[in-house]
């Protein structure tokens, strides 16, 4: 049984939402990191970083929350969560599905710690660049690949959730409203809520 180890109120959300998409069976493994669970030498075996999510699949290990989306859609194709390796959309779908851990979540960041960093170093360029990029990417919708929805949502919208409509950290737009309400009103992300509430 695949086994998700996650923590309330945490980055976990990402998994829990995938996991529930997936309608695959799964254990949750509650890693508290509250009280330092995450740090145990049995729990880095499993994500050397000593944070949550991290995921187990029979003699698969891995952390990193859009790297385990990503192995979930893959390995089981059955769930439809991502376009065959074949498929011209698998371009799209993976420069998404990178562009959240590579430019959203530092450009989240650099707006919390107001940290300047020349365009041109930064990997992310600027905040302002990557939230217009994908209120852009959005404004069709209903997905961020058009009419499939997939992993890449997942993880966008996982983002933008965080920071737009939870935190409040990044100025929404109405690209971001239209595009979270379609993802609030899924019901694997309503069961996810849930749970990741503790
Ligand atoms: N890049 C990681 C970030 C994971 C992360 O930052 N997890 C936080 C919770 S949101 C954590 O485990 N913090 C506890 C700690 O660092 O001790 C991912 O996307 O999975």
């Amino acid at each position: 049984m695949i086994k998700l180890y996650w923590s309330p109120r945490s980055r976990s959300f990402t998994t829990l939402w995938l996991m529930e998409e997936s309608g695959l069976p799964y254990e949750r493994v509650l890693t508290d990191i509250s009280t330092g669970a995450q740090k145990t030498p049995d729990y880095l075996r499993i994500n050397p970083m000593g944070k949550v999510p991290a995921l187990i699949d029979g003699d698969a290990a891995l952390g990193e929350a859009a790297a385990i989306c990503a192995y979930i859609a893959d390995r089981y194709p059955e769930t439809k969560l991502a376009p065959a390796v074949t498929d011209p959309r698998r371009a799209r779908y993976l420069q998404w599905l990178f562009f959240s851990p590579g430019c959203i979540e530092p450009a989240i960041i650099q707006i919390f710690t107001k940290i300047e960093i020349p365009t041109s170093t930064a990997a992310w360029g600027s905040a302002t660049q990557v939230f217009d990029v994908l209120e852009a990417a959005l404004e069709k919708g209903p997905w961020i690949l058009g009419e499939e929805f997939s992993a890449a949502d997942v993880v966008i919208g996982a983002g933008l959730n965080f920071a737009v409509r939870l935190f409040k950290m990044v100025p929404s737009r109405p690209a971001f409203d239209a595009y979270l309400a379609r993802c609030t009103a899924r019901p694997a992300f309503q069961r996810a809520e849930k749970i990741a509430a503790g």
